[in-house]
């Protein structure tokens, strides 16, 4: 690892209030002694925010939202804004995932947007980037990645800032992207960025039985885990890796 090791969970749209307690329970206990230099992060549905922010007690897992909206506040439907999060000990927040770009119109404009909201509330934004199947075999991983950084990151302060590769053909689909590939990318990614130690996590079917791969590469400092991440024993053992 080059930056702070980050080991996020992404629950995407799972969990209701009592399901998110239960989970919290059992984390807690298999995490009593990991590594303080690990942070644990959990970046759960708006819903569960509020009762998980009670049960953290400043313990050693943070939370993360998985959106934020540029305004403070304003006539946007089913939109979340920074002041509505900052009041739940939100620390973290997702933006730009594939999910929201392919499904809800998230481009690398409204991403930067939300990037530079996320900071001036004081949130650290993990900010997502990946290339789709066909344009890694047209040979465009890099330059595509490239181009939504460049996007992203425009008037962005990178001393406090997450970048998460997620190559778009390995998530959820348990195709993970060989551990030295995604090294290779996100060395890639890192010499794009002024600040040489920003935190650059891999996501995309990051399992139990991959994370120790994944972890043991020069430049990769944690994990976004989507399915794996649902489960206390299963999330555990990632943040747990060797
Ligand atoms: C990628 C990842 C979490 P999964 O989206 O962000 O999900 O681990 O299920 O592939």
């Amino acid at each position: 690892a080059v930056g702070k090791i980050i080991i996020a969970g992404n629950w995407k749209m799972h969990k209701t209030q009592a399901e998110a307690l239960e989970f919290l329970t059992v984390l807690k206990s298999k995490v009593e002694e990991t590594d303080e230099a690990r942070e644990i992060v959990l970046c759960v549905p708006f819903t569960t925010l509020s009762i998980l922010s009670k049960s953290l007690h400043g313990g050693k897992v943070r939370l993360g939202a998985q959106n934020i909206h540029w305004e403070d506040k304003g006539a946007y439907t089913g939109e979340i804004s920074g002041p509505m999060l900052t009041e739940l000990s939100v620390d973290y927040v997702v933006i730009g995932h594939s999910e929201r770009r392919q499904y809800f119109g998230e481009t690398d404009e409204t991403a930067n947007l939300r990037v530079i909201t996320a900071q001036r509330h004081g949130l650290t934004p993990i900010l997502c980037v990946g290339e789709t199947k066909q344009q890694r075999d047209a040979g465009e991983a890099e330059s595509v990645i490239i181009k939504q950084l460049q996007k992203g990151l425009v008037n962005v302060d990178q001393s406090k800032l997450v970048i998460a590769y997620e190559p778009i053909w390995a998530i959820g689909t348990g195709d993970t992207c060989d551990a030295t590939e995604a090294n290779r990318i996100i060395r890639v990614i890192r010499d794009q960025l002024s600040n040489k130690n920003v935190t650059i996590q891999y996501g995309g079917s990051v399992k139990p039985n991959n994370i120790d791969e994944i972890m043991a590469q020069s430049d990769i400092d944690g994990a976004l885990v989507g399915g794996a991440s649902l489960d206390p024993v299963s999330f555990a053992r990632i943040v747990n890796y060797q």
